[in-house]
C-alpha cells in the first residue's frame, strides 16, 4: 500500500540538523507500521528498528546549513546482499573507489559482493590482476556484462529470499544489468551524470523492486564518489578483511600502519602478503579521514 509520512518523519532531517537524527525518516527496505486511511493509502506511524543500513556522507551542498557540513545519508534498511557494481572501462576501472564502496559494506557489517560489468570491454590480459585480488580477498567477484548470460544467471541465484541492493559509480551498468536479469522490470538506463547533477542532494531514485516471494532487488542512483559515514582513523584497516590477521601484531597497540615501527602491515606489504595497492589504498582513505569530528 502506498504509505505517505507525516509529523517527524516527514520533516527533511538534511535542513533540521539539531531536531532530528536520521532514524527519524524512511528509507526503503525499513519495516514500517502504518495506519489504512482508508483511501487506498496508509500513514506511516512508527519505524522498525534497522538490522543494518548503508549509508554514506552526503555530498556538500551549496547554500544550505553550516558551510561545509555533512551528514550522514541513509541510502536502504535491512540489506542481505551488497553487491558494489563497478565496470572495466566507461567509466574506467578505478579500485581505489571500489575499495571505498567496500568498506562502506564492511562498516555496516553487510554481506558483500564485487560485480565488475562491461567485461566485453576487457582490452588487456592485466585486468585478470585484479579480479584475482578481489576473489583472494575472500569476496565473490562476478566479472560480467549485460550480453554474459551465464554469469547474470549466477547472479540471479544470489537473490532467492533475499533483499539485494546494487551500488556503485554511475554508468557502471547497474539499471541495464537489472533489467538484463529481470527484462520487465524496465528501469530507466543512462540517467543524469553525475557530473551534471552536482550539488544536489538527493536520495530520490533508490527503489526497490519485488521479484518474488521475500526476493527484492534496490536499484540506486549512481554517485560519483563515495565517503563513508562515521568513519575513524582506528577503525579503518578492520574494513579491510586482508589486513585482519595481521592487526593484533603490530607493536602498538594504536598503530595507524602509516610509518609506525614493528608495525605488521607494513611488514606483510615488504613481505607481499598484503598487496600494495590495496594498502595505498588504505593509505588514501585514511589521509581523508579527519581527526576530529567535522559536524
Ligand atoms: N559496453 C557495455 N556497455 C554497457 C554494459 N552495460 C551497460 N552499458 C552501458 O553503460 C551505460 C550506463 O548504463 P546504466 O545501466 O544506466 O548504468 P548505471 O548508472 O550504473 O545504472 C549505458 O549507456 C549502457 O548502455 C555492458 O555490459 N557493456
Ligand atoms: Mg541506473
Ligand atoms: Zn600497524
Amino acid at each position: 500500500m502506498p504509505c505517505t509520512l507525516r509529523g517527524r518523519f516527514k520533516l527533511d532531517y538534511r535542513f533540521k540538523k539539531d531536531k532530528l537524527t536520521t532514524s527519524d525518516v524512511a528509507v526503503v527496505g525499513d519495516y514500517v507500521e502504518y495506519n489504512d486511511s482508508n483511501d487506498g493509502s496508509g500513514l506511516i506511524t512508527a519505524i522498525d528498528d534497522r538490522v543494518n543500513f548503508l549509508s554514506r556522507k552526503s555530498p556538500k551542498i551549496k547554500g544550505t546549513g553550516k558551510h561545509g557540513e555533512r551528514k550522514e545519508q541513509i541510502l536502504a534498511a535491512n540489506i542481505d546482499c551488497f553487491f558494489v557494481v563497478v565496470s572495466v572501462d566507461s567509466p574506467e576501472f578505478n579500485h581505489k573507489t571500489l575499495d571505498r564502496f567496500l568498506i562502506a559494506g564492511e562498516s555496516a557489517q553487510l554481506h558483500t559482493s564485487i560485480i565488475i560489468n562491461k567485461s566485453d570491454l576487457i582490452s588487456d590480459d592485466d585486468f585478470y590482476f585484479w579480479v584475482d585480488l578481489y576473489k583472494s580477498l575472500g569476496y565473490p567477484v562476478y566479472l560480467t556484462s549485460r550480453k554474459d548470460k551465464k554469469t547474470t544467471k549466477k547472479i540471479l541465484e544470489q537473490f532467492s529470499g533475499k533483499t539485494s541492493l546494487f551500488w556503485g559509480p554511475s554508468g557502471v551498468g547497474k539499471s541495464t544489468l537489472l533489467n538484463t536479469i529481470f527484462p520487465y522490470l524496465d528501469i530507466r538506463t543512462d540517467e543524469v551524470s553525475d557530473a551534471t547533477n552536482k550539488g544536489k542532494h538527493t536520495t530520490t531514485g533508490v527503489y526497490m523492486y519485488v521479484i518474488g516471494n521475500n526476493t527484492f532487488v534496490i536499484d540506486t542512483p549512481g554517485v560519483r564518489e563515495i565517503d563513508p559515514y562515521g568513519l575513524v582513523k582506528e577503525d579503518l584497516a578492520h574494513y579491510f578483511p586482508d589486513f585482519r590477521e595481521y592487526l593484533n601484531e603490530c607493536k602498538y597497540n594504536r598503530c595507524t600502519h602509516e610509518h609506525e615501527p614493528g608495525c605488521a602491515i607494513i611488514r606483510a606489504v615488504e613481505e607481499e602478503a598484503v598487496s600494495v595497492e590495496r594498502y595505498e589504498s588504505y593509505l588514501r582513505i585514511l589521509d581523508t579521514i579527519e581527526d576530529k569530528i567535522e559536524y
